[in-house]
């Protein structure tokens, strides 16, 4: 009690300081204030300058926790699905497949009509983790093979880390798949204080392996044990939820890994969709109608617990559904199966630059915090940063330059957003902006080509405007080249020519049979 009329009775910030504590805390600071002040009086009448800034103090602090201009401060349930089209559920108009529970929660919260990401895996987790285009560090290209070392730059500082910093407790249920060959870039060694599930993320939904090696860790530790990826995630979230209570929120990060390939679902899911023709679309169905189950599951667990109300749900895909093989990852065998993504209406898919990549399903929904209805105004991956930081009310401190803006007024009232530009990605051989209205997609290497599009006109990026606009081209060219003047080199890149070196000074491979001269 000393230390706070000391402190209070000093000149200067006070007032400031006391304004940052929580409501509960600023009811107690201002009952002990109380009783300082008529100590105060009773000792000497050469207090009273003292009494009269401690009584000031005091009733500011008293109408503030009155009038709860410190709301508590929310759960966070980061729910990120993979590789999941942009039509692949019910509430975007999906037919076949059945999403309940993704519709219940899009039906009373927001959905967003332009939530942007990276183009695949790794950058999009990357521009979540840091709030930072993933070009500023190097993820800008492709994903982390699993053979590769690199990972996210360790000087980066992570949300978690800044969430568990202001007191969260902070858990990562899912996929990492930002650096896995050294623990330095594992979650639990990034500000994440329970982590279960792969630290790369391509791999058998049954057995949890990626080429015969082990993807499934809990705390750190190897996990082999029975189940289907996404009832295990699911279920294990459920557990965490039941741990936590009020008195101190938390972040969850759950990143499934479904529906990415292998394309594999439990046979009773596979029976739900006997209707489904097409093989694939029937098992690719089957996994999101799991997805959504535990989600479902997710939700009631935080009902159970009366966590609910002050609970902020967010969930969207990492990318758009795959419609090239190519991008299709490593574990499936793309001739014999038909690419059973649905973007809807947008073109192409993971790994491009177009929308079908880029614009994703997602929603939020916080009960009686969250206006129900369309968000329209542009937001990209990395505004979720600054976004949940200022609600979780943690200090940035130490963080690099933030890409991300604070759009909650936009997600929780569709206001204007403070976005006007998205980054596509900036890498040395294409890149891709809007501006407003405007979208260039620009291919650098030859033969090169700009494409221009009024992307609010012509969503589907069908009819290129950039002769009709070369004044329009060239300041977004501009614009392009200033970001790729900032940008680092993709650690992609730099790893896959280490490759090439090393196959370069491998043997000669030479035509060798009975006709061929071969010396003893
Ligand atoms: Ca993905």
């Amino acid at each position: 009690m000393t230390s706070v009329a000391v402190e209070v009775a000093e000149p200067g910030g006070t007032l400031s300081r006391l304004c940052d504590v929580g409501p509960r805390r600023v009811s107690e600071a201002a009952a002990i204030l109380e009783v300082l002040c008529v100590q105060h009086l009773h000792r000497s009448v050469g207090t009273v300058l003292a009494y009269l800034v401690v009584a000031a103090v005091a009733a500011f602090a008293r109408t503030s926790a009155a009038a709860g201009t410190e709301p508590k401060r929310p759960n966070i349930v980061h729910i990120v699905a993979d590789d999941l089209g942009w039509k692949d559920v019910g509430f975007h108009g999906a037919t076949d497949i059945k999403t309940p529970n993704l519709d219940a929660l899009a039906k009373t919260g927001a959905v967003f009509d332009a939530l942007y990401v990276q183009p695949m895996c790794t950058p999009t987790r990357a521009a979540l983790m840091t709030g930072r285009y993933p070009f500023r560090y190097g993820l800008q290209t492709a994903v982390i093979p699993s053979v590769s070392e690199y990972g996210l730059d360790l000087s980066e500082r992570l949300l978690p880390q800044v969430l568990a910093d202001a007191g969260y407790n902070t858990a990562i249920i899912g996929k990492w798949h930002l650096g896995h060959a050294d623990k330095a870039y594992w979650p639990k060694q990034r500000g994440f204080q329970y982590q279960y599930g792969a630290m790369i993320g391509e791999l058998d939904y049954f057995t949890h392996d990626e080429h015969g090696v082990l993807d499934w860790f809990r705390d750190n530790e190897p996990v082999r044990e029975e189940g289907y990826t996404t009832t295990l995630l699911g279920a294990d979230a459920v557990k965490y939820i039941a741990k936590q209570d009020a008195s101190k929120p938390f972040y969850l990060y759950l990143a499934f890994n479904a529906p990415h390939t292998p394309y594999q679902a439990p046979q009773e899911y596979i029976d739900r969709f006997k209707a489904i023709e097409d093989p694939t679309r029937r098992t690719y169905a089957a996994m999101v109608s799991a997805l959504d189950d535990e989600i479902g599951r997710v939700v009631a667990a935080l009902d159970k617990k009366g966590l609910r109300d002050n609970t902020l749900i967010i969930f969207h895909s990492d990318n758009g559904g795959t419609r090239n093989a190519m991008f299709a990852g490593v574990m499936a065998d793309m001739s014999k199966i038909t690419l059973p993504c649905d973007n809807g209406p947008y073109r192409e898919g993971k790994g491009t630059l177009y929308e079908g990549a880029t614009r994703v399903v997602g929603l939020a929904n916080w009960p009686g915090h969250i206006k129900a209805g369309e968000v329209v105004g542009l937001v990209h991956a990395v505004d979720f940063f600054p976004t949940i930081t200022t609600l979780a009310r943690a200090s940035t401190e130490g963080c690099k330059p933030i890409d991300g803006m604070n759009v909650w007024q936009t997600i929780a009232a569709n206001a204007a957003s403070p976005r006007e530009e998205i980054v596509y990605n900036i890498e040395p051989y294409r890149a891709a902006l809007r501006q407003g209205e405007w979208k260039l997609v620009w291919r650098t290497l030859l033969p090169s080509k700009v494409e221009l599009f009024n992307i609010v006109a012509d969503p589907s990026e069908t009819t290129n405007l950039a002769d009709k606009h070369p004044e329009k081209v060239a300041a977004m060219q501009a614009r392009i080249n200033a970001l790729a003047a900032d940008a680092a080199k993709p650690l992609f890149l730099i790893d896959q020519a280490k490759v090439v070196q090393k196959n370069m000074k491998g043997e000669p491979v030479l035509p060798i049979d009975d006709e061929y001269p071969v010396a003893d």
